[in-house]
């Protein structure tokens, strides 16, 4: 966390919720190998630090979340290296995915291509009033290829993944939120919005929180309803079942230790 970066931007407060911001805004934070590298690091030692409880990604400045993969660098790729690259954010989002603390996007502008396809790896997304989402990449003669592809078609279906592939047009918040793709929009700031959504997840039970995290990914998987049951049974031997069983039965607040 002392580390520094060029290209982002990393803060976390007193209650534990760290914010990394892509700091590119003079190019709408389009994600060079720079910006991936670093982000790879930072998603490590966010992992590492059992100080940040919960983390927002964003974008710096007002206008953009990030507008995408660099199209400079994309423009030099060929069948080789397309494929190595397209592997290696595929991994860095998926550590992102993986992380077992809740992770919010603040989409506070234009999450086009890789952006929106970031986004999506998050676990939620708020996004501001004049946020626009999309994967234009068919407009560059390309497909998705951060995991675009898959997690559109999980979190709005396959019809309408494939219409916004294929057309490549983007949407904004309004229709994002109306197909599933958004969870909330703000008429205020997409961090403050994100920030206030963490401290009311980090009110329950930290490691209920992290076995859902657990449990919800393992959906469409085939073991679903086994993993269900073996992370509940595993929270029945928590200190934090006692306490927050307990404080419902004396009718007081829950103090958990996240043991
Ligand atoms: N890459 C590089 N530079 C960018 C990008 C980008 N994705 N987006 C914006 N910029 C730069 C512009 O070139 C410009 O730089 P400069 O001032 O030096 O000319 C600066 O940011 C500001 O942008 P604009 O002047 O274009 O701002 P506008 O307000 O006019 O337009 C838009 C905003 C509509 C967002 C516009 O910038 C745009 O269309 N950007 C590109 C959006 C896009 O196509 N994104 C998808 C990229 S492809 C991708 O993400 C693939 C991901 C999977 C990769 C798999 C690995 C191989």
């Amino acid at each position: 966390m002392d580390q520094s970066y060029e290209t982002l931007l990393l803060e976390i407060d007193e209650s534990g919720i760290c914010t990394l911001t892509i700091n590119r805004p003079d190019k709408l934070n389009a994600l060079n190998n720079q910006v991936l590298e670093e982000l790879d690091a930072a998603v490590d030692s966010i992992k590492e630090n059992c100080k940040v409880k919960a983390l927002v990604i964003t974008g710096a400045g007002e206008k953009a979340f990030v507008a995408g993969a660099d199209i400079k660098e994309l423009s030099s790729l060929d069948p080789v290296t397309g494929e190595k690259v397209s592997k290696k954010g595929q991994d860095i989002f998926q550590k992102i995915e993986d992380l077992t603390i809740p992770v919010i996007a603040a989409v506070n502008g234009y999450a086009l291509g890789g952006g929106c396809e970031l986004a999506m790896a998050c676990h939620l997304r708020i996004a501001s009033e004049n946020a626009a989402l999309g994967l234009p990449e068919v407009s560059l003669g390309l497909i998705p290829g951060y995991g675009g592809t898959q997690r559109l078609t999980q979190l709005v279906g396959r019809a309408k993944a494939l219409e916004f592939i294929m057309t490549g047009r983007q949407v904004k918040a309004d229709e994002a939120f109306e197909v599933g793709l958004v969870n909330q929009i703000t008429e205020h700031s997409a961090i403050d919005e994100a920030k206030s959504m963490l401290s009311k997840i980090l009110k329950q039970g930290p490691v209920a929180i992290k076995n859902a995290l657990l449990a919800v990914k393992e959906a469409g998987s085939g073991n679903g309803y086994e993993s269900e049951a073996r992370l509940f049974g595993e929270l029945c031997g928590t200190a934090d079942f006692k306490e927050g069983t307990g404080a419902f039965l004396e009718k007081r607040k829950p103090n958990f230790s996240g043991k």
